[in-house]
């Protein structure tokens, strides 16, 4: 299957065995009957497994050409349960640029049973052999990055990780699959932050892994059935009807986050633009090579670099919300400096380019006049 049906059948059943439904039924139970122990239908307890959980995770198999998908409680969820394949003494090399709340969840959770960080720049991926040692057992990115859409060569850090026996995790909640297949590049795991794009309509949190190899699968069922951060039915319903539309989503995100981007790097006021498809973007080759289009996340700076007019823009904007998130359908704004990125120390944010006036714009599906119309009266 091509990936536009995928999202629609990738990983389902043609028909319900039960009535026939065509959309799967939300099993909104906690255990199953069984006739004997041990005997039942292969469902026993809801933290272990559900059937309308279960849907969803063989469709996120399917998107991003994995065997196995696990749906947790939240993005966070998702991305703790990797880091609990590791042990005390063990490493990891991680992007620089990424969510303040997985910096936050490293640095103030993991850090303290004993894990090690490096964070680093990783535009050239030759970087990260210098921060490889012994006891490096993960490399850990996004990309884009998150606020700052810098791209990172998946491939070129999928062949580092192999050579070194390191597993490697994309963070894909920018991208999605619709861009772009991290597992086809070589990556081990593939994680997202559901609430955003598959979700698509800011009406759920939950978080994904996808993953090929059996044994690596088998490991985070393990940690997920054990710790316990698993999604509800009812939110795997809906994230499951959130990847039926993704294509036809991200195909307008893509297209109103160029005219945005456009726009922006057009107008006198604003000094940076930061989305991949733009050609002076300092990735745009890296990003035309891996990623079919280059979504709907743009970043910029004005020129009149201070908080105060970067706060007064946001308020000042009438279809965009000011809100934390994004992938919704509906135009997001961001400060990411007092916003998603506030648990980031402000040294180490201004490393890495998230200055005082950096606003973050999730770009919907509205019509691209109306957000631009928006974004030049904000600036005026
Ligand atoms: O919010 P949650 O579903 O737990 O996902 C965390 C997360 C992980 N990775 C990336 C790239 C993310 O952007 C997020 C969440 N981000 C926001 C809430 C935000 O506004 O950036």
């Amino acid at each position: 299957m091509k990936f536009n049906t995928k999202t629609i059948h990738g990983g389902q059943e043609s028909v319900d065995p039960a009535y026939g439904s065509v959309m799967p039924p939300i099993y909104q139970t906690s255990t199953y009957s069984q006739s004997t122990p041990g005997g039942h239908n292969g469902f026993e307890y809801s933290r272990s497994g559900n059937p309308t959980r279960s849907a969803l995770e063989n469709s996120l198999a399917s998107i991003e050409n994995g065997k196995h998908g696990l749906a947790f409680a939240s993005g966070l969820a998702a991305i703790d349960a990797v880091l609990k394949l590791l042990k005390p003494g063990d490493e990891i090399v991680s992007t620089n640029d990424l969510y303040g709340g997985t910096y936050r969840l490293f640095t103030s959770i993991f850090k303290d049973f004993g894990i090690k960080f490096n964070f680093i720049g990783m535009q050239d991926a030759s970087e990260i052999e210098k921060h490889i040692t012994d006891n490096t057992k993960l490399i850990w990115i996004e990309s884009p990055t998150n606020p700052m859409m810098k791209i990172i060569d998946i491939e070129a850090v999928s062949k580092i990780a192999k050579k070194h026996n390191v597993l490697l995790g994309v963070d894909n909640t920018f991208a999605t699959p619709y861009l772009q297949q991290p597992l086809d590049l070589g990556a081990d795991i593939v994680m997202h932050s559901a609430t955003k794009y598959l979700g698509g309509h800011s009406d759920v949190v939950m978080g994904a892994l996808v993953i090929k190899d059996n044994a690596l699968a088998e490991k985070l069922y393990f940690i997920q059935n054990a710790s316990g951060g698993v999604a509800g039915p009812q939110d795997s319903f809906l994230v499951l009807r959130g990847i039926k539309t993704l294509h036809l989503r991200m195909q307008r995100h893509c297209e109103n986050g160029k005219a945005v981007a456009d726009f922006l790097n057009n107008h006198p006021k604003v000094a940076n633009v930061y989305w991949p498809g733009l050609k002076n973007h300092p990735n745009h080759e890296i990003a035309k090579k891996q990623m079919s289009d280059f979504g709907g996340m743009v970043s910029f700076t004005t020129k009149r670099d201070n908080i105060k007019d970067a706060v007064a823009f946001v308020e000042k904007l009438k279809v965009f919300t000011l809100a934390e998130s994004l992938g919704g359908v509906e135009s997001l704004a961001g400060h990411p400096a007092s916003m998603t990125h506030a648990s980031i120390p402000a040294e180490e944010r201004k490393k890495t380019g998230v200055l005082d006036s950096l606003i973050r714009l999730s770009v919907g599906v509205e019509d691209k006049h109306d957000l631009i119309e928006d974004l030049k009266q904000a600036l005026g």
